[in-house]
């Protein structure tokens, strides 16, 4: 109800809506209630009384439909939604900047790549690929990995992915892989999940699909966090120097923090514990001041030595090999503000791979020949006309101009009679650029027209069997059991059975792993193909293990503690981590936590029951004797040291958590060790315990 206590002038809000309106002019009568708070309005300016009570005829009669404020308030409400992306809906991005460290002005005019120390603005989103927007953080999927530029010289739009090769060829395929991938259409599961029949039907039909299905099935596809994968531009993209002669590159993100996977017993609990755990993980660093970064790195190469190459670089079913082509480091980007908004911003940014400033330009790879047409296409029904480029996390940091005019939501006000060109009535109207340059690859193209595929496309195996041979012996296991897991959820026979076909030209021994995981009865005949794998030399940079850094920072340590739990060895703990550079985050049964050994009351982070080992690198357990046992009464508590040990992780136990280790049937090994010994368990949680692995489960 209106409140009769005095008015006082409000001071400006910071999200006070200013447009077109004459700045100060009525703020006099637009005096609330006290505070510092500005004045609750309609989207009309019209101060609100009462935002608790709807108009009505009498006490308890009916709502009036002159109620304006309801009717626009829930009008808003009901349009709030728009849709969402039809791949990659569930995404978490940050502000940060990318700066460039070597210049390649030898190759492009591209000032974001010439100048060196300049911090150019970005905006980097990271998604899942099939999930819809509300789905879980930790699916097996690829992790789209998006980073506009705001550069001086317009918006560069890098869209890549954390895997640098593609399911398919031709863009002409790509409704039909995310149809296939998507819920199957008449009963609408699974949801983020490629371990159906139509995702493997297709792709057991497609082989060229076989390489980027090694990918999806190793670890890269289950990370431990965004901060922890590579990201790629995949296709070959050109570089255009001041005269126009043009250079192949591909771009390559390497997190600073090496890459790291979850084991997939993980991943699966982790949609339990945490549906949000890779969002969370990116704000809680970020909004901590522990900032992500990554290295910018290229693969730069000419035509003739593209053309030497064993396999088409236009195909973005390959990767270019390191061995081949070695990367250069040109830049860093760090990610350094969590949005105001996530509606606004991680929303509503539009990216288009077709976004790049003179220097940059596209190669003939026709998986991104129809990404050029597909984004501005899907951006217009997805924000809703042709003028989303105003929203302020798509439009540019750099003057912008042109003729082009109204359509739904303009948001700015052109002034002047002219909206066309060539004109002669305005001085200050917008016109072409007087540089000269191309800004187009002068490659001549032989010209005949035709719905075919190269012959060079036609590879399909050797990448892929180079890929799973150059895995470490744990990632081969690992992928064996992805694609056993994958296929134990296909219903249909004859896709297993077609799918192992393509194995067996891949790898024999992937072959008869995966078939004896699905006890098949008979290892089917390898699928026919004209073009079997050639032998390739190992690419050691496709591992995930080896190339991660055994390091503390970025991680997480979980200490379980209960009352009586012994206070000193708490406080080492927690100090030993902090300076390693580990987060640390107190676990007990209450959230109030509980007195410990000295008489100190300490409170924990999280309850056990909703916070169980899966959220932790590593987990420190530290309880007096009572406690040990009563926790031993406690499932929760049992699985919060069976899981650490089963995902390979570090356990530092006290005397007074012995029992429930044994509960738990925790070994013995290098990664399980004294409370005390707090040198000892930070070495350990560095890292994951692969030797351990074999003790906790079958793998294919
Ligand atoms: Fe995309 N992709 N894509 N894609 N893609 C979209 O654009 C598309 C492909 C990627 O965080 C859509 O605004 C086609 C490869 C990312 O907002 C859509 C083809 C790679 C994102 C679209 C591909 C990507 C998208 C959906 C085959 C890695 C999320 C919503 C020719 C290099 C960007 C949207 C964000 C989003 C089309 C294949 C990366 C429909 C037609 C290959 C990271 O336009």
């Amino acid at each position: 109800m209106a409140t009769s206590k005095p008015r006082k002038r409000p001071s400006a809000p910071a999200d006070r809506h200013d447009q077109g309106h004459d700045q100060g002019q009525g703020d006099e009568l637009h005096q609330h209630a006290g505070g510092s708070h500005p004045v609750l309005t309609t989207n009309q300016g019209i101060a609100v009384a009462d935002n608790q009570n709807s108009l009505r005829a009498t006490p308890r009669g009916p709502t009036l439909l002159e109620d304006f404020i309801l009717r626009e308030k829930i009008t808003h409400f009901d349009h709030e939604r728009i849709p969402e992306r039809i791949v990659h809906a569930r995404g978490s991005a940050a502000h940060g900047y990318f700066e460039l460290t070597r210049s390649l002005q030898d190759y492009t005019r591209a000032r974001v790549l010439t100048e060196v120390g300049v911090r150019t603005p970005v905006f980097t989103r990271f998604s899942t690929v099939a999930g819809g927007a509300g789905s879980v953080d930790t699916p097996r999927d690829v992790r789209g990995f998006a980073v506009k530029f705001y550069t001086r010289e317009g918006n560069w739009d890098l869209v890549g992915n954390n895997i640098p090769v593609f399911f398919i060829q031709d863009a002409i395929k790509f409704p039909d892989l995310i149809h296939a991938v998507k819920m199957e259409p008449d009963r609408a599961f699974p949801q983020a999940a490629s371990a159906h029949d139509t995702f493997w039907d297709f792709v057991s039909l497609m082989p060229e699909s076989m390489h980027m299905i090694m990918w999806a099935m190793s670890d890269r596809a289950i990370p431990r966090s965004l901060r922890m994968i590579e990201g790629f531009g995949i296709h070959s993209f050109r570089l255009l120097d001041e005269d126009g002669r043009s250079t192949f590159v591909k771009f390559h993100w390497r997190p600073k923090l090496g890459i790291q996977s979850t084991v997939w017993d993980e991943a699966v609990k982790l949609q339990g514990a945490d549906n949000d755990f890779h969002r969370r993980d990116l704000f809680e660093a970020i909004t901590g001041g522990d900032f992500p970064e990554w290295e910018l790195a290229v693969q730069l190469f000419t035509e003739e030595q593209a053309e030497a190459f064993p396999f088409d670089h236009l195909d973005p079913t390959k990767i270019i090999p390191e061995s081949l082509v070695p990367l250069t480091v040109i830049g860093r980007m760090v990610l350094d503000r969590w949005p105001d908004n996530f509606f606004a911003e991680t929303e509503q940014v539009a990216y288009c791979p077709a976004n790049v400033p003179p220097g940059i330009d596209f190669s003939n790879d026709p998986l991104l020949q129809g990404r050029l047409f597909s984004y501005l296409d899907t951006q217009l029904s997805r924000l809703g006309g042709p003028n989303f480029h105003q929203i302020p996390v798509n439009a540019p940091k750099c003057p912008f101009a042109n003729h082009q005019r109204d359509g739904h939501m303009q948001m700015g006000v052109p002034k002047g009679r002219v909206a066309y060109d060539p004109s002669s009535l305005q001085d200050d109207s917008p016109r072409e650029t007087v540089d000269g340059f191309p800004s187009h690859a002068t490659a001549p193209d032989d010209g005949r027209k035709g719905r075919v595929r190269a012959a060079s496309f036609a590879d399909h195996y050797s990448q892929a069997r180079m890929f799973f041979r150059s895995l470490e012996a744990p990632e081969q296991a690992h992928l064996a059991s992805a694609l056993v897991f994958e296929l134990s959820k296909v219903e249909t026979a004859k896709v297993r059975e077609r799918t192992v076909s393509h194995l067996r030209n891949i790898d024999q021994s992937l072959a008869e792993r995966v078939a004896a995981g699905l006890a098949m009865p008979t290892l089917p005949a390898p699928a026919p193909t004209a073009t079997p794998a050639q032998a390739l030399p190992a690419a050691p940079e496709v591992r995930v293990i080896g190339r991660g850094k055994d390091l503390l920072k970025g991680r997480c340590i979980g200490i379980l503690f209960d009352e009586g739990s012994d206070a000193g060895r708490i406080d080492r703990l927690r100090k030993a981590a902090g300076k390693a550079g580990a987060t640390v985050k107190l676990v007990a049964p209450k959230l109030g936590g509980g007195t410990l050994s000295d008489g100190t009351l300490l409170a924990a982070d999280g309850q056990l029951a909703g916070t169980p080992s899966v959220l932790f690198d590593a987990v420190a357990v530290v309880l007096g004797s009572e406690a040990g046992k009563r926790l031993l009464k406690d499932t929760a508590a049992v699985d919060f040291v069976a899981q650490a040990w089963a995902h390979l992780k570090a356990i530092a136990a006290d005397d007074g958590a012995q029992p429930l280790l044994k509960a738990a049937r925790v070994g013995n090994d290098a990664g399980v060790v004294d409370a005390d010994a707090a040198k000892d368990f930070l070495a350990a949680a560095a890292t994951r315990q692969w030797a351990r692995e074999p003790k906790v489960r079958t793998l294919a």
